[in-house]
């Protein structure tokens, strides 16, 4: 398999997240960016990659974005398909990992949990980058409507993954929105018990585990301090 190659922005980098970085949010640790799902799947699956960091600095210089297709990374290299669009990438890699459902009709499936996992991290990552707290109280509310999906279809399914029998890019997805809610608020998981064996046995999966408690993952921002 070629070896792929992931070039993007650290969140600091971004503008919002100089924004953020400025207001009351300032902390060492930022919120995840949206490319760590493709990071997650690749050192799950033992995928061998190199990561390459642009710097605002490199970004401004001009050619690096005049070379990029849309003008903006995340940029994925696998051999000598280059791709552009964080969702692209991310389906690219599933298929290509093998973790996109046994057919069509499980793709579909990991399709749907995919986006409504993305509307979840949407919502995280903007109330991650708002200047205060106001947001919080009112987030963790709606918390048990948005994942009792999750909740109610992982009890019902017999095979301990969302969709199939097997892990796909659904579970990357949901795996890591876990981890980040556990940061912000510990006991969040109380009220979803399939969820919270389901993150157990996830992240004891030896290659996940490894990364999970690596310096690399540790050092990657999940929720600053402040919003903890
Ligand atoms: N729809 C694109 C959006 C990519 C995007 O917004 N990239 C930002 C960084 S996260 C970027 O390259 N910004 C620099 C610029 O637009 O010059 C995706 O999902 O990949």
């Amino acid at each position: 398999m070629a070896r792929f190659t992931l070039t993007y922005f650290p969140v600091q980098d971004t503008k919002r997240a100089a924004q953020a970085l400025k207001s009351e949010a300032k902390t060492s640790r930022s919120p995840p960016g949206r490319a760590e799902v493709i990071r997650l799947m690749l050192k799950d699956q033992g995928a061998d990659f190199d990561e390459k960091v642009v710097t605002m600095e490199m970004w401004k210089e001009g050619t690096l974005k005049a070379s990029c297709l849309f003008g903006q990374l995340p940029m994925f290299q696998d051999g000598d398909l280059t791709l552009y669009q964080t969702n692209a990438i991310r389906r690219h890699l599933a298929r290509k990992l093998g973790v996109y459902g046994k057919d069509q009709r499980e793709a579909a499936l990991i399709d749907m949990m995919d986006e409504a996992l993305q509307d979840i991290l949407n919502k995280f990552i903007k109330l991650m980058f708002e200047k205060d707290d106001t947001g919080k109280e009112g987030y963790l509310k709606g918390l048990p409507k948005d994942f009792m999906p999750f909740e109610k279809t992982l009890s019902s399914n017999e095979g301990g993954f969302l969709v199939g029998n097997k892990i796909s890019l659904a579970d990357y997805a949901l795996v890591l929105l876990l981890i980040h809610h556990e940061v912000l608020s510990p006991t969040f998981l109380d009220a979803f018990p399939s969820l919270q064996d389901y993150l157990k046995r996830m992240c004891a999966r030896p290659n996940l585990q490894a990364y999970h408690q690596s310096d690399e993952f540790k050092s990657r921002p999940i929720v600053p301090e402040k919003k903890a």
